[in-house]
């Protein structure tokens, strides 16, 4: 049975959701096929059924899944013989300290960042939502919380410190293959990419170069998304 995966997108084509970008890149390491409901920020009621508001959600047989880290361990469970995301119990809890690393610290630098930017992408239709939910999350008008100085860059290359460390060692987060601890930093990068044209990496931080790698991964799907240059 195929499986429904409701994504944050826009009808321009632009998938701008950190959260949707890891399970987009799950489903794919997985091999698994899906129909796609594309869901904007306005479009809300087409999610009642899974009793909350916020994308990611799948639909699985008899399963409705929102959340996706609930969505990464339900297709590790239900696909056991597919290529694993996590390679095992101790590495799936580790995991989840790299997504819940990528959840506190890295993804509030980025949005500082790229905000402004992703306002100006969302469909006209989706953008006073928008501007009124964020400025009520930041506590200001998003021209003031907006940073794109070289500081607030530096601030945010700076947090990436862990990740470069790692990957400075090995390919991937996850070792010598990618795997869902890779997918958590990556889909805040897709996110970035795909809303924003500024540049977060130098070209020289192997950080650079994984993304690059995760880039032409699965026939250079996540590459070929509409955004930016990375
Ligand atoms: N913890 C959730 C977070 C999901 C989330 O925050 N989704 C955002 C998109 S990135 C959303 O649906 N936002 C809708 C809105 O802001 O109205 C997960 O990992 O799936």
């Amino acid at each position: 049975m195929t499986i429904t995966f409701y994504d944050l997108a826009h009808d321009n084509g632009r998938r701008i959701s950190p959260y949707g970008w890891r399970v987009r890149m799950a489903l794919a390491h997985k091999g698994l096929d899906y129909d796609l409901v594309p869901i904007g920020f306005t479009d809300k009621d087409k999610l009642a059924f899974s009793g909350q508001t916020l994308v990611p959600v799948i639909i699985d047989g008899s399963k409705t899944i929102p959340d996706s880290w609930a969505i990464a361990c339900h297709l590790e469970d239900a696909y056991p013989d597919r290529p694993s995301l996590f390679n095992g119990d101790a590495a799936r809890s580790v995991t989840r300290l790299v997504a819940n690393w990528v959840n506190s610290t890295v993804n509030p630098a980025m949005i500082k960042l790229i905000v402004g930017d992703i306002y100006k992408v969302c469909r006209p239709v989706d953008q006073a939502y928008f501007l009124e939910t964020r400025e009520k999350r930041f506590g200001m008008p998003l021209e003031k919380y907006v940073d794109q100085s070289d500081a607030q860059i530096e601030r945010f290359r700076a947090i990436l410190t862990p990740a470069r460390l790692t990957l400075q060692d090995q390919p991937y987060l996850s070792g010598e293959a990618a795997g869902y601890a890779d997918y958590c930093l990556f889909g805040s990068f897709q996110w970035a990419r795909c809303g924003s044209p500024l540049k977060l990496l130098a070209t020289d931080d192997p950080v650079h170069a994984w993304r690059a790698r995760l880039l032409e991964s699965f026939d250079g799907m996540p590459g070929k998304a509409m955004g930016f240059e990375a």
